[in-house]
């Protein structure tokens, strides 16, 4: 999570209470989101198995409404229910554990009650500091002494981290809290114990400037009711014949079908607290009929197969429809069908057909000694937008937009077939990898130019900041779908006047025993899931 989001989503920290009669942690995180909290700790100080039900509902509840969920103490607990992180004290595990275990995008809250403890901590691994108690409370048996807003503020001034307050908070004191300085106030009994813990929900919501949310978004349950509402929601296809809803489709004649499949796992390819689910079904198209670009195909039609956990939203889904349809509604493209299943991850298949060129299907085996290689667009950029991503950094905001919003590069594709060139593929994988497959399929060596590298200044600058090397994140990097093609110098002049931003990256041998000839040492073609 990007630093401007935790700020925001700490605002109001609702904390779960276990010794509230009567009252059931998950009926108390009900009316909080409801109410507007923005954050949930499950604080469960008796936890053993047999609550491991309560914790994944409510983590389930928290994920439906996008609302992070944190653990409080318990790494484990956070690892098995896939929380979105971990609350630690000072007595507990060491956070650095905690990042270990849960990985860098998890966030890792500490407690402290003075800015001598927060001197004497390892602050690297945490993302931000939970101060407190600021008043007397009830809640937390073994608490020590109040600090006061005094005390709050001398923590605030010190922590480079922001800052939670905890301990006795309510509507009535939340506000001085924030005047100083903190990003977000974190209740238990204000809620719980009240006698009207909606009413006071809201109350503290408001002290904390959130709004309430009109109704909870629950799991989709229904996949037959979601697939109506979806392809009601598709336009009408001229290439169906049958449109779906039946068991199947029925395309018009197509003379030269053109067919590829692409996946988006979350957790691989994309995570919901970087993407909206919009950016996720939009991109999930692109990189879809990247492929197609490559092939000279015109897409027809797209077939979505998703995979839901309990824990995504019929919102969600629908969100994720409105990215996908507005991506095909872009290259005229429209829903031939689909299949929806339970599953533990969200997940993507994707099907395209395409219309093929009249004369040309472009082959990774049509590269000639004596050809060039050449590339339609700038690289690595998206590979640094997730690595700003990963790092939390919100500084390349275009590298970031790289990252989440390809394009298939279908207008370059055009010039290059009127141009007749018969060796592309779409970089996905990294120019080393792509280059290498050109390379193996059509039995040569592929030299790199590296004096021809025009590298983009965003990337440079990131490289700087991060001691990287721009043309590792060029050689590995993937998910920039421009298009790499090999053809003769001459042809390459005519292309060169219709396709701004194409240069040359490399030329073709006769195979001399490798493939990638000069490869940087230690480089090797970025994969999902193998980072
Ligand atoms: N950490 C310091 S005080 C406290 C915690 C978890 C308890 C906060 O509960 P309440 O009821 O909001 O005072
Ligand atoms: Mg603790």
């Amino acid at each position: 999570m990007l630093p401007d989001r935790l700020q925001k989503a700490l605002r109001f920290y609702f904390i779960t209470d276990d010794g509230a009669l009567d009252f059931p942690p998950l009926d108390q995180v009900r009316i909080a989101i409801q109410a507007g909290a923005t954050i949930v700790q499950y604080r469960n100080k008796s936890f053993s198995l047999r609550f491991l039900n309560e914790a994944a509902a409510i983590r389930d509840l928290c994920k439906c409404n996008a609302v992070p969920f944190i653990v409080n103490d318990n790494i484990l607990l956070a690892k098995a229910v896939e929380a979105d992180g971990v609350h630690l004290g000072l007595d507990d595990e060491d956070p650095a554990l905690a990042r270990n275990v849960l990985g860098p995008q998890a966030i890792v809250g500490l407690s402290i009650s003075n800015p001598f403890q927060l001197q004497q901590s390892d602050l690297s691994p945490c993302d931000y500091i939970g101060a407190g108690p600021v008043f007397d409370t009830q809640t937390k048996p073994d608490t020590k002494k109040t600090i006061g807003l005094m005390g709050l503020e001398a923590v605030v001034k010190a922590s480079p981290l922001p800052v939670v307050a905890v301990g006795g908070i309510d509507h009535t004191s939340a506000e001085a809290c924030f005047n100083r300085g903190v990003a977000g106030v974190a209740v238990i009994s204000a809620v719980t114990r009240a006698e009207n813990p909606r009413q006071h929900a809201m109350q503290i919501s408001a002290a904390c400037g959130c709004s309430s949310r009109s109704a909870l978004a629950s799991a989709w349950d229904d996949e037959f009711v979601l697939i109506d509402k979806l392809i009601r929601q598709a336009p009408s296809d001229p290439y169906l014949k049958v449109a779906p809803g039946d068991d199947a489709a029925l395309l018009q004649d197509l003379s030269k079908p053109v067919i590829t499949t692409d996946t988006q796992k979350e957790g691989v390819h994309f995570r919901l607290d970087w993407q909206t689910p919009q950016e996720v079904g939009r991109k999930a198209v692109e990189s879809t009929f990247s492929d197609l670009a490559a092939s000279y195909a015109a897409p027809v039609s797209l077939f979505v197969n998703l995979a839901l956990p309990p824990y995504v939203s019929d919102h969600t889904v629908e969100a994720l429809y409105a990215g996908i349809l507005k991506a095909l509604g872009k290259h005229g493209c429209t829903l031939g069908g689909g299949n929806i299943s339970a599953a533990h991850r969200l997940s993507l298949d994707l099907f395209a057909v395409g219309q093929g060129h009249d004369t040309i299907f472009p082959v990774r085996s049509g590269a000639r000694p004596g050809f060039r290689l050449y590339c339609t667009g700038p690289l690595g950029l998206a590979r640094a937008g997730l690595e700003s991503l990963i790092r939390k950094d919100p500084e390349f905001e275009n590298l970031i937009a790289k990252f989440k919003s390809p394009t298939a590069r279908f207008d370059a594709a055009k010039v290059l077939a009127d141009n007749n060139v018969t060796c592309v593929i779409d970089i996905s994988d990294g120019l080393a990898g792509d280059a290498r497959h050109i390379a193996a399929a059509s039995g040569l060596s592929i030299e790199f130019d590296f004096s021809f590298w025009d590298f983009d200044s965003a990337l440079v600058s990131f490289c700087e900041k991060y001691r990287l090397k721009p043309e590792d994140m060029v050689l590995t990097g993937g998910e920039d779908y421009e298009l790499l093609f090999a053809c003769s110098p001459s042809i390459f002049e005519k292309i060169r006047k219709d396709l701004p931003g194409v240069y040359q990256v490399g030329r073709c041998l006769t195979f001399q025993g490798k493939h990638l000839l000069n490869l940087p040492p230690g480089i090797a073609s970025y994969q999902h899931g193998k980072k």
